[in-house]
């Protein structure tokens, strides 16, 4: 029995594609919404003490942090070589795109807050959402320079790919993609996988944002 507690297109969509890619997506899906009082009650709170999506029961256990969760099945699941255990050349890299998948993430949640989750009469700050946003084109630049092709890593797909996904589904609401081919080629790949697809579907459209993009407003 394997349950997702999940927020559609938030982070634990890594989990949900990371599952799908093994063959054995969640059998129970339970669905909140960012700010939704369910998220601090009983119920997600016993699985994630923060409120905090991803969790995942699954093996007799509960575990939440989507690297966590993302290094867990890659281990217990080895046979689909998705991680890279101790000894393996590509260690390294894959440890570090976990980590660097958060770091990315977290720039693109400070902008999820200030575009479309503050309510009048908190309005975004200009100075955070350009800082937010200069940063987040930086791990972009970064990342493009990183990604061996149409996987991070060169010997194929691993959960580096799951926890970096999701960013790319974010990130070109923030930040023009135009200047990173390798990146842009990278996304499509990655969506085109049969997985990815198996996931998006059992998502459903995207409901999160409104426009195309979101430009940096203007202080005035
Ligand atoms: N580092 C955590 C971050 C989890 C996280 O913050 N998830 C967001 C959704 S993408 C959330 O649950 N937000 C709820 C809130 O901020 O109240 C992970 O990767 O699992």
């Amino acid at each position: 029995m394997i349950r997702l507690h999940h927020v559609p297109w938030g982070r634990s969509f890594r989990v949900l594609w990371l599952l799908c890619e093994m063959g054995t997506p969640p059998d129970e899906i339970i669905r909140y919404r960012i700010g939704e009082r369910a998220m601090r009650e009983p119920g997600l709170m016993d699985v994630s003490p923060a409120g905090r999506i991803p969790a995942l029961e699954i093996d007799g256990i509960t575990i939440f942090e989507s690297g966590a969760i993302v290094q867990y099945l890659c281990e217990t699941r080895s046979d689909h070589g998705f991680g890279r255990g101790p000894g393996d050349v590509e260690r390294v890299r894959f440890l570090e795109a976990i980590g660097f998948a958060e770091t990315q993430a977290s720039l693109i949640e400070q902008l999820n807050l200030n575009h479309l989750f503050l309510r009048p009469p908190a309005k975004p700050s200009p100075t955070v959402v350009k800082l937010n946003t200069l940063r987040l084109a930086d791990t972009l630049r970064a990342l493009e320079g990183m990604v061996a092709g149409e996987t991070f890593l060169p010997s194929g797909f691993s959960g580096a790919d799951a926890m970096l996904g999701f960013n790319l589904f974010a990130a070109p609401y923030y930040v023009r993609m135009d200047p990173y081919p390798r990146l842009r080629a990278y996304w499509a790949a990655l969506q085109a996988r049969p997985a990815f697809r198996q996931a998006a579907e059992i998502e459903g459209p995207q409901a999160f944002y409104a426009r195309d993009f979101y430009e940096v407003p203007v202080d005035v």
